[in-house]
């Protein structure tokens, strides 16, 4: 088909001055389910940062990317007949919103369709007027339904990635871009999704609702080897519950891990996508060992979230913090150098109990998380301490939502904790989380 899409990634606003980018997959999924001609623009990693002038009222947030008024213009000069603008996560509604007003101010006769987690997560009564007047895709990840009218092949989630869309900007990728908390553990690092969604119970994430999803070892392995033979050395495997929960879904992952390290994969890393569970059953623990003594570099994130076990409770978190411990204690014996861990704590944990009533987070349950974070530290893992913040898709959202109207998309996500937060404490809790999150411990 003749029609033209244009494809876009929005500059990305941030409450770091350290930028983090990630190869744009969606539109490599995106363009590799289309029958029309498609083009692929990145806003993002162009003309390095500048400090934003937004509505935003703390300061020190910042903007990496083209100015808006620029990206408008390169919209123009490539005179699309659709233009596809992804929303990453909820934090960019704003830009979004900012965009879709420039552009309609511009009179293009052009249709816009918005997607991505962002905004496919939002209950549309509480998207800025502009963009609940746009098309919006309200799909999750790859191999679920768009729900917007477009020349689809197929949305299948044995679909293969069309690489070509990021292959040109990788340099540029890894020259600026810290996919995750920093570098790849091994470079160039390539990014794969094998499953999708998790089927978990914790309250704060908006996969929980997500019905887990395999693909095919078939598709898996084309993909690798792809990556392999454009001389990827090291696989970030992105997805939300790499090992699930099921014995025999970890027996098949183990085994595909097996497989990685058969392909000559020298890096493997788990930034977000395995549980204290899963990671304790000795399949997995056995595969470490081996992978470790055999020369693999491996990065694995440790979704710990909090030290109390009353605040785990809250979050119908499945694990307890002795797991955590005796996780750690086993991590340790494999420590060899080549096993780089990185925690992820939250602070100011707010949920509804059993009975609906809204509970915070005690003091006294902070301060043990904190205590936490700095022994971790202590013990070389990276730490990564955040505000329990209102995702959408989470079951707290629309509360908070409620509760601050006004307070823009990158407040609202990151930095709103708790009323109880505010003041004194919440000044302090900043200053401790700045510590422990020191950037300068990431490689
Ligand atoms: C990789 C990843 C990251 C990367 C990159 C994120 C990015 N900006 O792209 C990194 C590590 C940087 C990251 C960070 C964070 N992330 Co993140 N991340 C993911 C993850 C694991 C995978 C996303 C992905 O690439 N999927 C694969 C692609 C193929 O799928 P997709 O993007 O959904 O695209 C498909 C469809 O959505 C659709 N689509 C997408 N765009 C468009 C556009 C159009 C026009 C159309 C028609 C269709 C369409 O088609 C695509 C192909 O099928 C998701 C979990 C998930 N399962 O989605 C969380 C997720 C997106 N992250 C999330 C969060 C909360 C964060 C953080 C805020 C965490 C934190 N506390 O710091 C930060 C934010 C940093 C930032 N400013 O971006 C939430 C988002 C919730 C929300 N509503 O905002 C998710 C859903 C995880 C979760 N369960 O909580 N993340
Ligand atoms: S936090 Fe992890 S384990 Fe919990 S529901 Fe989300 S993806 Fe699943």
């Amino acid at each position: 088909m003749n029609t033209k899409l244009l494809l876009i990634d929005i500059p990305v606003i941030s409450g770091s001055d350290q930028i983090r980018i990630y190869p744009p997959h969606w539109a490599a999924y995106l363009s590799a389910y289309l029958e029309c001609r498609v083009e692929y623009l990145d806003a993002r990693v162009e003309h390095g940062s500048v400090l934003l002038e937004h509505h935003v009222k703390d300061a020190s947030w910042f903007s990496f990317g083209l100015p808006l008024s620029e990206l408008v213009e390169r919209i123009r000069l490539r005179s699309p007949e659709i233009l596809g603008i992804h929303v990453g996560v909820s934090a960019e509604l704003g830009v979004a919103e900012r965009l879709v007003d420039l552009l309609s101010r511009e009179k293009m006769a052009l249709r816009i369709i918005l997607g991505g987690p962002g905004i496919a997560t939002v209950p549309r009564k509480y998207l800025p007027p502009s963009l609940r007047k746009c098309e919006i895709s309200t799909a999750l990840s790859f191999g679920s339904p768009m729900n917007v009218s477009l020349p689809w092949r197929s949305y299948s989630i044995d679909t293969l990635p069309d690489r070509e869309i990021f292959s040109g900007y990788s340099e540029r990728y890894r020259e600026i871009g810290r996919f995750h908390s920093g570098r790849p553990i091994v470079e160039p690092a390539g990014q794969i999704t094998t499953s999708v969604g998790c089927g978990g119970t914790c309250l704060f994430c908006p996969s929980r609702n997500m019905i887990r999803r395999e693909r095919s070892g078939s598709s898996v392995m084309k993909e690798m080897l792809a990556l392999r033979c454009s001389g990827v050395r090291c696989l970030q495997l992105e997805d939300d519950n790499f090992l699930g929960w099921a014995e025999a879904d970890v027996r098949s992952k183990v085994s595909l891990l097996g497989q990685i390290i058969d392909l000559g994969f020298e890096g493997v890393e788990f930034p977000n996508g395995l549980t204290v569970r899963s990671m304790r059953n000795p399949l997995f623990l056995g595969w470490l060992e081996e992978a470790l003594r055999g020369g693999t570099y491996v990065r694995i994130g440790l979704p710990f979230e909090s030290a109390s076990d009353e605040s785990l409770r809250l979050i119908r978190k499945p694990h307890r913090h002795d797991e955590c411990l005796e996780l750690l204690r086993k991590f340790g014996a494999y420590k060899e150098g080549r096993l780089q861990l990185e925690a992820f704590l939250q602070i100011g944990i707010a949920a509804f109990d059993t009975s609906g009533v809204l509970v915070l987070e005690k003091e006294s349950s902070i301060r043990e998380t904190i205590r936490f974070a700095k022994e971790l530290k202590e013990a070389g893992i990276v730490v990564n301490v955040f505000f329990n913040s209102p995702v959408p898709g989470s079951e707290l959202f629309p509360f908070w939502r409620e509760k601050y109207p006004d307070e823009p998309w990158e407040r609202l996500l990151y930095t709103v904790p708790p009323a109880y937060l505010d003041g004194i404490l919440a000044q302090e809790l900043r200053a401790e989380m700045r510590e422990i999150n020191d950037h300068s411990q990431r490689i």
